[in-house]
């Protein structure tokens, strides 16, 4: 199953007709690199138009598509958005798990992910970040959860019932 990201879970839960096109990032084509500033997926093309970074790509689609994601009050909807940059470094650290060398440090790195799993915890009003309305701040934080779901199916350790009862849920 591959894994979502946050600017196609968005155009699906808010109904947008969209094409996609897969790029292989080992041979990126001609008019990818034409059309990416940055060389990096996803990129989104509106008319003649591109915009590029995903966090980006997300708000535009809320701000011009009905589905609302976003919560209305400012000051929450400003605090989500606190939330999707922090688990965009949680996504980055979930990266990282994968690549180390030595067990030990798989297992550190996980602890400090796990650190960063608590304060989550702490904020998530369950079952979705704000209570029970699913929001960008949840579309956000999945394609980490599916990645690291797939890990865990490996090495058992990641999320656990105890320490994470809510992100559990
Ligand atoms: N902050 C960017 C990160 C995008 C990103 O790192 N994309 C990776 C694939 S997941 C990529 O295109 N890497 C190609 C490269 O760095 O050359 C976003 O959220 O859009």
């Amino acid at each position: 199953m591959p894994v979502r990201k946050k600017a196609e879970v968005t155009l699906r839960f808010k109904g947008i007709e969209y094409e996609i096109e897969y790029v292989d990032l080992a041979k990126p084509p001609e008019w990818f690199l034409n059309m990416s500033p940055l060389k990096k997926v996803p990129i989104l093309q509106v008319g003649k138009h591109i915009i590029f970074e995903s966090s980006v790509i997300c708000e535009y689609l809320e701000e011009a598509y009905s589905n609302k994601l976003h919560p209305n009050d400012p000051v929450l909807r400003a605090m989500n958005r606190s939330w999707i940059e922090f688990g965009n470094s949680c996504l980055w650290d979930s990266f990282y798990i994968t690549v180390k060398n030595e067990r030990e440090e798989f297992y550190q790195s996980m602890e400090d992910l796990h650190i960063k799993f608590d304060q989550i915890e702490k904020i998530l009003k369950a079952p979705f970040f704000n209570g029970k309305r699913i929001s960008l701040v949840d579309i956000s934080f999945s394609p980490m959860f599916q990645f690291l779901t797939y890990i865990n199916d490996l090495e058992p350790i990641i999320f656990s019932e105890v320490r994470d009862p809510k992100i559990i849920t």
